[in-house]
């Protein structure tokens, strides 16, 4: 490469993934394979429309490349449709959003402080400026039990047109049977964000919310699901010609989300990225991948237990996914913020989050959230865990003690150095 600047960057960033381990439970590591496809000379073309309808010439490649991407996400969840063109799991909700409601409509989501996404009804993001979201959140904060009398209270009295479930940092799970019992009661259109658990769902590690009826699954493709930053929308229904507007039904969902995409919302869809998506959904299609998916599960149960073990306070008192929130404040006195910096000193690499009811702001949050997404990837163990654990422990404790931060970054990097990149080995 001849820019050297950019260059030096990358190779900066290659070492800083190699030499420390990475423990944000959104985050992974892309194959070989993967990087090839977003890196390829796809980036070069435009393709709005879709296969066998565009507007711009050229599309000999693209066509198929996109077919097979859709393609292989459909048998990857189990749906009548997939729009592989979402830039990210943000625009692929708005999507979603602009396609089924009008404004004012009314969306009942998670509680963004008990684990639901700024994209789910956050003052501050432009789509809770045009629809009134509703909330339903934890009941028990030590068990992490969500409270579904009170959703249903406020799904009878609010009428939603969309109940939406799913997070980006609440460790249990959901029950999908009594979203689906309690949304088509109030008759809403049953949405499952899934960015964060998309590749568990994919490696059968978790359930599918389309086998409990659900309509509708966002997501992005980079976090579980181990592809390129990207998005992904997947509905039931008729997908029929996208050049026409359909009537606003629920079985003509398919092609209001692809109208609403392109034209409606996206321009040109990132090719190269796309063909990466196919690459990444081949691979999560491999029997291996449902190997992966259950040793994340594994992986985080283990890592939850070895905390507790060392006196971390966990919100929820542990997990059921891939993704562990601890709250820092009540475990040693410290921010989430803090011990964000402190853990980058050394090699962990985690991020702050607010906890339930956190008194503190979301900047400088009580909680530090994180996962074994990256590191299952990396190909730790259940037997890895406690080692993690402890690296945790001892930082916390020695925040003030600079020589003990030196030694144990150095012990994390003679450690991490033992388990290759993906990309370093395929
Ligand atoms: N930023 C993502 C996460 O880390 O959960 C969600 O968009």
């Amino acid at each position: 490469m001849n820019d050297r600047e950019v260059w030096d960057l990358i190779k900066a960033e290659e070492q800083r993934q190699r030499d420390g381990l990475e423990l944000i439970p959104s985050e992974n590591y892309v194959s070989r394979d993967v990087l090839t496809a977003l890196g390829s000379v796809f980036t070069n073309k435009y393709s709005e429309g879709y296969p066998g309808k565009r507007y711009y010439g050229g599309q000999d490649n693209t066509d198929p490349l996109e077919q097979l991407a859709i393609d292989r996400a459909k048998q990857l969840f189990g749906s009548d449709h997939a729009n592989v063109q979402p830039h990210s799991g943000a625009p692929a909700n708005i999507a979603v959003y602009q396609a089924w409601l009008n404004p004012g409509d009314t969306v009942m989501a998670m509680r963004l402080d008990h684990g639901g996404h700024l994209t789910h009804g956050h003052p501050v993001t432009s789509s809770a400026k045009l629809y009134n979201f509703v909330r339903y959140g934890i009941k028990d904060i030590e068990t992490g039990e969500i409270d579904y009398d009170e959703m249903y209270k406020v799904a009878k009295k609010e009428k939603p047109k969309i109940i939406l479930a799913g997070f980006s940092g609440f460790p249990r799970g959901l029950d999908y049977a009594k979203f689906a019992e309690i949304g088509n009661e109030v008759g809403a259109v049953l949405m499952a964000d899934m960015a964060h658990i998309a590749g568990l769902i994919a490696g059968k590690a978790l359930p599918n919310p389309f086998d409990f009826g659900f309509h509708i699954m966002t997501s992005t493709t980079h976090k579980t699901l181990r592809g390129p930053r990207g998005g992904l929308i997947m509905s039931n229904g008729t997908v029929s010609n996208p050049l026409k507007m359909p009537e606003k039904t629920v079985e003509n969902l398919p092609t209001l989300i692809d109208r609403e995409i392109f034209p409606g919302f996206q321009g040109g869809p990132h090719m190269h990225v796309i063909a990466a998506k196919a690459v990444a959904f081949r691979e999560a299609l491999a029997p291996e991948f449902q190997d992966y998916s259950t040793q994340i599960l594994k992986n985080a149960k283990q890592l939850a237990d070895e905390l507790m073990k060392r006196n971390f306070k966990l919100v929820t008192n542990g997990t059921d996914n891939h993704l562990i929130q601890i709250d820092m404040m009540t475990s040693f006195g410290i921010d989430g913020r803090i011990a964000q910096d402190l853990y980058d000193s050394i090699g962990l690499t985690a991020n702050c989050n607010a906890i339930p009811d956190d008194p503190l702001p979301p900047f400088r949050p009580s909680g530090l959230r994180i996962g074994t997404p990256a590191l299952t990837t990396r190909g730790l163990k259940e037997k890895d865990m406690a080692i993690i654990a402890e690296w945790l422990a001892k930082g916390a404790k020695a925040i003030n003690d600079k020589k003990s931060l030196v030694q144990l970054k150095a012990e994390v990097k003679e450690f991490a150095l033992k388990f290759p990149l993906p990309n370093e080995i395929n």
